[in-house]
């Protein structure tokens, strides 16, 4: 055989090797099945679930300051960028927290060192927040797994969903909140109501955290209640960093649907947290607003009126003429660790234009990592994909936090939180 003739035969076959290669690929991309599709779009017109009819749309420059200078390094992200998009959701999508002084307790109600059948400790919190003879409590429940080195990386859950899921004793177990599989491994795992912080539904903001810390007035950008549940958030990290069982600068917040919009608020308003995790967000969450798939701001801001800021109102029908989409949203977790996540069926979250979101704020993660990167193409259903800082994956089924999921997070945690100091930041 002539040598040129072995070298034209050997690039033939890599050739089609990539084809074959991209082609698999092509294969594995999620798409909603049609029972699915047929189930949703029978008989209605008000709300898109067809890709094809998604808008075209332009995303918000990340990398633009508002002085139009290209953002070229993490320095310039986090003295200027950062701050300028941090505003722009301030502004127009979840409102400002008031600075009212108030005052906290921590205070310890319960404590079983051999909960679990010895496997963990459970702590009761009362966290107390009082202003000016108003106070209100956040009840945290926690357990910390025995028989391992202290302090633990920990999760801490916003629970949207009622004690049932959430029960101390151990007597109702849900897959919602898995407590002894996260004990399992070797991870501390939390949970607060947000209920307690803040009542969900429209009181016009006269009870919770609102009828305790809002003075006069309400403003357009005064916070409405997912910011009040992050802040929520917030006061349980507070409680952590006085917990040496607690390793405060590894806890992972994490929210299913409104607590999962919830959870990216948190961490974007809270640098302490070292992960969040927003579980089928959806529109106000991880879903790129401007594709208005599924639900849009319209319908959420109709049917949910206290759930964000009064500015975010104007967006109605308006979207692309908002100064921000979610993609800056996710963008502002970096260099943190960020796990979206999917249902295959749950097409009202939207879950391309929750991937691609998370997909588009890759170039604010990788001004600290080259090696952050995920694919443009969606996996397929049940197979997370990982890239440095950044994972997604779309579950098969309904809308719902199950334990395949967790199981999921903990995998990508396990990397992110526990290999302290081998950070590839
Ligand atoms: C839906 C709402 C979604 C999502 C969900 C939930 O009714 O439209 O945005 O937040 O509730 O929290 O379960």
């Amino acid at each position: 055989m002539k040598p040129l003739f072995l070298i034209n035969l050997i690039c033939t076959l890599i050739f089609l090797f990539q084809q074959l290669n991209v082609f698999a690929q092509e294969e594995q991309s999620w798409q909603p099945s049609k029972e699915t599709l047929e189930k949703l779009t029978k008989g209605q017109t008000e709300f898109n679930y067809i890709e094809e009819k998604v808008p075209a749309f332009k995303l918000p420059d990340l990398l633009t300051t508002a002085g139009g200078q290209f953002v070229k390094d993490k320095g310039m992200w986090e003295k200027i960028r950062r701050n300028e998009i941090l505003e722009l959701f301030r502004e127009n999508v979840y409102g400002r927290v008031p600075e009212t002084p108030y005052t906290k307790t921590f205070t310890l109600v319960r404590e079983d060192r051999n909960a679990m059948n010895g496997s963990a400790t459970l702590k009761m919190i009362d966290i107390d927040i009082t202003s000016e003879g108003k106070s209100l409590v956040i009840h945290l429940t926690l357990f910390v797994p025995n028989n391992i080195r202290k302090p633990v990386p920990a999760y801490l859950l916003i629970d949207n969903r009622g004690p049932q899921n959430t029960d101390p004793d151990r007597k109702l177990k849900s897959e919602f909140w898995p407590a002894e599989e996260v004990i399992a491994r070797g991870y501390a795992i939390s949970v607060f109501s947000n209920s307690d912080v803040d009542p969900d539904n429209f009181d016009d903001f006269k009870n919770g955290i609102h009828g305790i810390l809002d003075r006069g007035q309400r403003k357009p950008d005064s916070w409405g209640t997912i910011a009040a549940w992050a802040w929520g958030a917030s006061r349980c990290m507070d409680y952590f960093e006085t917990d040496k069982d607690i390793n405060s600068k590894k806890v992972a917040v994490v929210g299913h649907s409104r607590g999962g919009k919830t959870a990216l608020w948190a961490g974007a308003e809270d640098q302490r947290f070292a992960m969040v995790v927003s579980n089928e967000s959806g529109c106000g969450g991880a879903a790129l607003a401007r594709r208005r798939f599924g639900e849009t701001v319209a319908r959420i801001n109709t049917s949910f009126p206290h759930w964000f800021c009064l500015n975010y109102r104007k967006w109605n029908n308006n979207e692309d003429a908002m100064p921000v989409d979610m993609h800056m949203l996710m963008a502002l977790i970096a260099p943190r660790a960020l796990y979206v996540a999917s249902a295959g069926d749950d097409l009202w979250a939207d879950p391309r234009g929750s991937y691609l979101s998370l997909y588009y704020s890759l170039p604010v993660f990788r001004l600290y990592n080259k090696k952050t990167s995920i694919s443009e193409k969606m996996p397929s259903l049940d197979r997370p994909v990982t890239g440095g800082r950044v994972a997604y994956h779309v579950r098969d089924g309904a809308h719902d936090l199950l334990l395949k999921d967790w199981n999921w997070f903990m995998d990508f945690s396990d990397t992110v939180l526990k290999q302290a100091g081998k950070s590839d930041l």
